[in-house]
């Protein structure tokens, strides 16, 4: 298999971010997205991935986290489409339950080139760090669409809110990992219609 790297760049008036993801890395990155708890959970996401991640967000948090957490999700989902290209020989669904001390998430992937997102996962508390919670949901949404892929999530054992959020960003990484892995008795793309 070819080098699987993807990048995407995007600029508007809310956020300025650049992202680059290799599928076949080590966990290495570096990232700043000015949320240091949002770049705690992307860490979680590439180093149990084992994507190296850079990402770089310069956002309007002068207003609230909104905008620079969606906007990542969406430069990271055109990144993941851009370092898959056709898709061809990989395994294309994965699905992962993460255990994290009381917790347990739930995560199931299908790059299949239809968007669909179910999420199911109740925080007790507004904020962690500097990141609502509820923004947790709009990243991953984000993701699911411009990635184009089938992701479900859901959080099976609730518990500390610190891990819940830590447990989805860490089982989408297993997950997504295990979905992009090669298969190497497949040739060509995995789908009875001949296209992903
Ligand atoms: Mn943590």
């Amino acid at each position: 298999m070819t080098e699987r790297i993807g990048r995407c760049m995007r600029k508007t008036k809310e956020t300025e971010i650049s992202l680059s993801i290799n599928l076949d890395g080590q966990g290495k990155n570096r990232i700043n997205t000015g949320i240091p708890f949002f770049d705690h959970m992307l860490h979680g996401f590439a180093r149990h991935g084992l994507f190296d991640l850079d990402v770089d967000v310069k956002g309007d948090l002068e207003v609230d986290c909104h905008h620079t957490v969606e906007d990542t999700g969406i430069v990271l989902g055109q990144a993941i489409a851009d370092a898959l290209g056709d898709k061809a020989g990989i395994k294309r669904y994965g699905s992962f339950i993460l255990p994290m001390d009381e917790v347990l998430a739930l995560c199931a992937v299908d790059l299949c080139g239809r968007p669909y997102f179910k999420y199911d996962a109740e925080f007790t508390v507004q904020r962690l760090g500097g990141l609502d919670t509820e923004m947790v949901r709009e990243f991953f949404y984000a993701v699911s669409y411009s990635a184009a892929m089938n992701l479900h999530l859901k959080i099976l054992d609730a518990g500390n809110n610190h891990h819940m959020a830590e447990a989805m960003f860490k089982a989408f990484g297993k997950t997504l990992d295990a979905a992009t892995m090669a298969e190497s008795r497949m040739q060509g793309v995995w789908s009875t219609k001949g296209s992903l």
